[in-house]
């Protein structure tokens, strides 16, 4: 019997053209990895660790998927290579970067793959798409919900609903 994970993947573009980039992305991820339950709204944020570049496009999306987590980590990769990905610095500009937010309520930390996502509770773009669609998702480790998670959050960018 296979068991289905409720998922949640943080879609990030800020080079080339971000709408399509994102659209491709999705289409990939339920070919391969677990069907679509929802999404956010796409959201233009401003860029968080390395300002010095272009906005970013973020949106959250929730797939439901038999796939174990390193299984998922190695599809999105590949997904990541196959969308053209350039990667020049750590947090700098990319066509398309997808984070696990959360893996069910799994807990991990490996060389390759840190569930929950280990810096999520520190980013706007992060938290503004991920309460927009699970506002009552709740943390496994932190216990708060994703509500909370956005009203206590530090970070100050801005972050703009654009669909
Ligand atoms: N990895 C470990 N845990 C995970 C996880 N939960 N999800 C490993 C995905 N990957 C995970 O990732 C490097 C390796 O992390 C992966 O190969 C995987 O084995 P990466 O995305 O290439 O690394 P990175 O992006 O250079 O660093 P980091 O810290 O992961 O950055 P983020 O979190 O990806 O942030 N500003 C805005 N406004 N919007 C953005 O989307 N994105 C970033 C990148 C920076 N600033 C941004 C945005
Ligand atoms: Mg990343």
């Amino acid at each position: 019997m296979t068991t289905n994970n409720e998922v949640f993947l943080l879609l990030g573009s800020n080079l080339g053209d971000r709408h399509q980039v994102l659209t491709d992305a999705r289409r990939l991820i339920t070919e391969q990895a677990g069907e679509a339950i929802s999404k956010s709204a796409v959201y233009e944020t401003e860029p968080w660790g390395v300002t010095d570049q272009p906005a970013f496009l973020n949106q959250v999306i929730r797939i439901s998927t038999s796939l174990l987590p390193e299984e998922l980590l190695r599809i999105l990769l590949n997904i990541e290579h196959d969308l053209g990905r350039i990667r020049y610095e750590r947090w700098g500009a990319r066509a398309i970067d997808i984070d696990i937010l959360y893996f069910g309520d799994a807990i991990l930390d490996s060389a390759r793959l840190t569930l929950p996502h280990p810096r999520l509770q520190d980013r706007r773009f992060v938290l503004a798409p991920l309460a927009e669609i699970a506002p009552d998702f709740v943390h496994p480790i932190l216990q708060k919900t994703s509500a909370q998670l956005l009203a206590e959050c530090p970070d100050t960018s801005l972050v703009s609903k654009i669909s």
